[in-house]
């Protein structure tokens, strides 16, 4: 449906079937090499209440064989779904590249389509055209990415909005890592998608090829890299040096530049934090722009810089990053001119795909954060009803005073109630996509070929209690650790499970590693040793973080205020970046924590009298007595060894000392 074009420009909004609405975890399948293992413990034997089981696994469990098909049999199988199952459709084909098209490191993809909403979604979130067809022409190597909704139509048969298959078990998100004997010259990765239409399991490019696909691709590339769900975010910092006493004019330093990446889980924060807004206070010396918004393709690259003072050339390492798409893909909800007002400009330049939001009698766009009042004769949700005119009860329990049901409920009631409507009109998984190119604070970098250099890496989950604003890693392999047992409340981005439950998920990673996870934490600390020079540690290697942007109170509210605030921990973890860089070895600006370093309240900068931070005490790692004589970290501890042995013999060992190191920290604390 057209979107009113004096609002939002080449526009359109679409609804999916509400059996569509998010990624479905437990139809996504990864099928490896003959012998190799996704994991060490299988989901029929996780401990109970673990709060963690696989979301992939290498094949359908067929229950008359009583075990997964295999690569062959789930190739087979798609096959024979594939087959005249685009009949009476159109079928697209999409040349596309993950990655600038000028940079090494990019990779290219061909995939079919039967959904015109998927190319639409293609065409923006990666680059297409005749150029990358050419290419793969003249023998550059590609991923074939097959994708079908699953739903041939008969000769004359009406066809539905939304056309997807009804039944969760007719769905396949697969991927294939070995080359198929029968179709060699496809080489040695594959997608094969049947079922869906929606994000993830639909448009290819995305979490398929430049996570899962990519993530396999970089363990097993000599040149090792990797394929990482992270925002990444650019800093540029010049200091104010002096200021006149007379004139007030300034005097500024040096320019600095800081990259940051972030690896949050699905809707916790990365698109809001790869746009955040500076804070007005900061303005002067600091600003920010965007690279990526959601993945990451980091390796490490020798350089060699000409030292200013000696003149020597001297040789080192960097971590590099590109972001492989060119749209953001971001959820709706939650976004408004208070709390992404970037993301609303890049949206005002229309050129979007608005999926599940509600739509108004203007062709204007409706989500709990966009706007705080509804339209007076109310909006079209996102299913399609008609919602929320004046005499709706369901509006007038909060909106009309002279209701009765409103006169009976008290204001916090009414808030509550206003919250529950608003938040049913768009799905909670609702997105907008819309070009990179758009976003008025992009980087000048974002498209270059060799990417941007890294200085800090930050981890982070929703977590309601216990887990503090920030910590800094005493090391890389401490931070590999705070990675792999990242722990956060499930959201709505996913289909198949509940949200609110408190999840494992490993670097974020936990639906997109396309290979062993125990594997993969060892290419982390691989990275880590990869960067080292000469087998000394290099300074360039960059600092790693844990943040926790979701700590509530006892009634349920924020304890920090999030958002733009966010930039005074970025600002902090900038200038430990600086010092680090310069030598400068103080620790005024941190504090020493069990977990690694926190900021200090002063280095945060914040308000004498403020509401960003209600609780000083989330900056700190409780040690005192909690639950039943046990420490509140002493029983997180434990749930995160008990997710460690999950992994059995997988385990690197350097995780296992690291772990160690912080049990003896927090006992001598
Ligand atoms: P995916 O696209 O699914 O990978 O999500 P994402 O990680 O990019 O998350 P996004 O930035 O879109 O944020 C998801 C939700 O979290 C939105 O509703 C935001 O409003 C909310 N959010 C983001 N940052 C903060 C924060 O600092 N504090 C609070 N309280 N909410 C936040
Ligand atoms: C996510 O879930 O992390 C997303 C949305 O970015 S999807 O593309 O559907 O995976
Ligand atoms: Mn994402």
């Amino acid at each position: 449906m057209p979107i009113n074009p004096y609002l939002y420009p080449n526009s359109y909004a679409a609804r999916s079937s509400p059996l569509d609405v998010a990624r479905s975890e437990s139809r996504t399948f990864v099928s490896l090499e003959d012998g190799k293992s996704l994991y060490h413990t299988p989901n029929s034997k996780l401990p109970a209440n673990l709060g963690f089981s696989w979301s992939c696994s290498a094949g359908e469990y067929d229950a008359e064989k009583g075990r997964e098909l295999n690569t062959e049999e789930m190739r087979g199988k798609l096959f024979l779904k594939f087959t005249g199952c685009m009949r009476g459709r159109t079928m697209f084909v999409i040349p596309f590249s993950m990655g600038p098209v000028c940079s090494p490191f990019s990779k290219l993809g061909i995939q079919l389509s039967d959904s015109l909403y998927v190319v639409a979604n293609m065409y923006t979130m990666t680059r297409t055209g005749l150029g990358i067809l050419q290419k793969i022409s003249e023998g550059t190597p590609f991923v074939p990415c097959w994708h079908s909704v699953g739903v041939p139509l008969l000769p004359g048969e009406k066809d539905v909005m939304w056309p997807c298959c009804r039944e969760q078990n007719d769905k396949y998100i697969s991927h294939f890592t070995t080359p198929d004997p029968e179709r060699p010259l496809l080489g040695k990765y594959s997608i094969m998608s049947f079922g869906s239409g929606y994000g993830g399991n639909a448009i290819l490019g995305k979490k398929c090829y430049a996570l899962r696909i990519a993530s396999k691709m970089g363990r097993d590339d000599p040149d090792k890299w990797m394929a990482e769900h992270m925002l990444i975010l650019r800093v540029k910092y010049t200091p104010i040096v002096s200021v006149d006493p007379a004139t007030k004019k300034k005097t500024f330093g040096p320019t600095e530049y800081f990259t940051v990446t972030g690896a949050f889980p699905s809707a916790c924060g990365k698109t809001n934090m790869a746009m955040i807004e500076v804070p007005a206070e900061f303005r002067d010396e600091w600003s920010v722009s965007t690279v990526g918004d959601d993945i990451a393709w980091i390796h490490v690259v020798e350089t060699e810089k000409t030292d200013p003072k000696t003149g020597k050339v001297v040789k080192t390492k960097e971590m590099r990053a590109i972001n492989p798409e060119s749209g953001f893909f971001g959820v709706a909800p939650g976004t408004g001119e208070k709390t992404n007002a970037n993301a609303m400009a890049t949206l005002r330049g229309g050129n979007i795909i608005f999926t599940n939001v509600a739509t108004t009698f203007n062709g204007d766009v409706f989500w709990d954060g966009l706007s705080d009042t509804l339209p007076d004769d109310g909006v079209i949700d996102w299913k399609g009803n008609k919602r929320g005119w004046k005499s709706d009860p369901a509006r007038r329990v909060f909106d009309d005073p002279t209701y009765e049901g409103y006169q009976k409920l008290s204001e916090q009631e009414r808030k509550m109630k206003k919250r529950q409507f608003f938040n049913s009109l768009a799905h909670p998984n609702s997105r907008y996509t819309t070009p990179c190119v758009q976003c008025p604070i992009i980087d000048p970098e974002w498209n270059t070929a060799d990417g941007v250099p890294l200085d800090a890496m930050v981890f982070g989950g929703r977590r309601s209690t216990l887990i503090p604003l920030a910590v800094r890693a005493r090391s890389w392999n401490q931070g590999v650790l705070l990675g792999a047992t990242l722990r956060s409340e499930t959201t709505a981005a996913v289909q198949d499970r509940a949200s609110g439950v408190l999840n494992f998920d490993p670097f974020a990673m936990r639906p997109f590693v396309g290979y062993n996870m125990g594997e993969y934490f060892e290419h982390w600390c691989d990275m880590g040793e990869k960067m080292k020079v000469d087998g000394a540690e290099n300074v360039n290697t960059p600092d790693m973080y844990f943040v926790n942007w979701f700590r509530k109170n006892e009634k349920g509210e924020f304890i920090w205020n999030g958002f733009s605030d966010n930039f005074r921990v970025i600002r902090w973890i900038c200038l430990n970046r600086l010092q680090k860089k310069k030598g400068d070895t103080s620790t005024e600006r941190q504090q020493d924590t069990p977990l690694g370093y926190a900021p200090t309240m002063a280095s945060l900068n914040l308000p004498p009298k403020n509401d960003i931070l209600t609780d000083a005490a989330i900056l700190t790692v409780p040690t005192a007595e909690g639950v039943d004589g046990e420490t509140e970290w002493a029983r997180e501890m434990k749930e995160r060894k008990n997710f460690l042995d999950v992994f059995g013999p997988d385990l690197p060992k350097q995780l296992k000392t690291e772990f160690n190191d912080i049990v003896d920290h927090l006992v001598a604390a």
